[in-house]
């Protein structure tokens, strides 16, 4: 009967666990005390869960400073957690996830990490009346679609084309380009968005992989007969790495160029002494050159170790939401998002102002080089 008893109180907890979904390590609010909880949409699992988890330590570490600071909303003291989801980098878990909040009622969302899930998630966040912050996806669709709740804190792909097509021409002096993309909606987005600005450059391959793929001989080879300059890659990091490895096993001297995607600290992990002169991009300025960076970079790696990529980003998305709410001094995503769209937040990352589609005011891009594996900023 007890063992009975037992099992049942088990499967209830099980049960409950599953529901939450989250630690939920945080008081319960009170009639003085408000309770918000922020969700992080991002893949925590598979070949992306190293960027998906800094995101997410990204996130969780302006929820810590936002606690440090005792914030009082409408005469109430408030407290602020992370609610962490995986969504596998997979458009589909990704809407599952966003269903998951949207039922929650969340205060807000910072997410998703790619565009692939972002722009489908979007759609039930604007349903649900949820602000979305992506603090990494960069495809411009996600914005463009006109649904109000949807933000983002960096440069789109539009931006981040250009500036590497000009690279290429102006900085490479290429002549002749090959592109590879991922087949995802951030990777061939920003290949077409990259080969559109191209301008006195041919391109000589278009080849696509996918973003769970490693050998890349077969594309590698066919493009070697091509006698590209540049050898263009829109995708992410788990991919970028092993290519460009690949690309110098097979003596192939062409300069590799590549995306905010790869250009994590996993890039040069993975692609060891191959990622030498080989260049990307990423949304921003050097983070040593803001104001609030070095700060920034000092005690993140204290708490977490080194930053892949985005977790700055993700930072400014949970502190600009919470300086929202601050102002509109309401935690209601109803009443906030009024505050967002006008608010000008000093962050880490950018002086961060929204433009009528949510997507970051006067963005910047910077283009790096990798050298004896640290990435530099290429002076123009
Ligand atoms: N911005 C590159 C990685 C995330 C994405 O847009 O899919």
């Amino acid at each position: 009967m007890v063992v009975k008893h037992i099992v049942k109180l088990s499967i209830f907890l099980t049960a409950v666990t599953v529901l939450s979904g989250c630690q939920k390590s945080s008081p319960p609010a009170t009639s003085d005390s408000i309770e918000v909880v922020i969700g992080s949409a991002a893949p925590l699992t598979g070949p992306q869960s190293h960027l998906g988890q800094d995101n997410a330590n990204g996130a969780q570490l302006a929820i810590d400073d936002a606690n440090q600071e005792h914030i009082v909303i409408q005469g109430k003291k408030v407290h602020f957690s992370l609610q962490s989801e995986d969504d596998a980098a997979d458009p589909k878990t990704g809407t599952i996830v966003a269903q998951k909040f949207a039922d929650q009622k969340v205060n807000g969302v910072v997410g998703h990490l790619n565009s692939g899930t972002t722009i489908p998630a979007s759609r039930i966040y604007s349903n649900a009346g949820i602000v979305q912050i992506s603090p990494s996806a960069t495809n411009p669709k996600y914005t463009q679609q006109g649904f109000k709740t949807a933000f983002r804190v960096m440069a789109n792909d539009i931006q981040q084309g250009r500036v590497l097509a000009q690279f290429t021409s102006q900085h490479l002096k290429a002549k002749r380009v090959a592109i590879i993309d991922d087949a995802t909606s951030y990777g061939q987005g920003l290949a077409d968005e990259y080969a559109k600005n191209l301008t006195g450059v041919e391109v000589v391959a278009r080849e696509h992989t996918d973003d769970h793929s490693t050998d890349f001989s077969a594309i590698l080879t066919r493009i070697k007969g091509k006698s590209a300059d540049v050898i263009f890659y829109g995708g992410m990091d788990a991919q970028s790495g092993p290519m460009v490895k690949q690309l110098r096993a097979l003596r192939d001297k062409a300069v590799f160029l590549t995306g905010d995607g790869g250009c994590s600290t996993e890039f040069a992990q993975l692609a060891g002494d191959a990622a030498n002169a080989s260049f990307c991009s990423l949304p921003g300025i050097p983070l040593d050159k803001m104001p609030k960076g070095p700060d920034f970079s000092s005690r993140f790696k204290t708490k977490f170790g080194p930053i892949q990529d985005y977790a700055p980003y993700a930072y400014d998305a949970v502190g600009v939401m919470i300086a929202a709410m601050q102002q509109a001094q309401s935690t209601d995503p109803g009443e906030y998002i009024k505050a967002l769209s006008t608010l000008h937040y000093n962050g880490v990352t950018a002086n961060i102002s929204f433009d009528e589609k949510g997507d970051l005011k006067d963005a910047k891009v910077t283009v790096y080089e990798w050298l004896q594996g640290k990435k530099t900023p290429v002076e123009n």
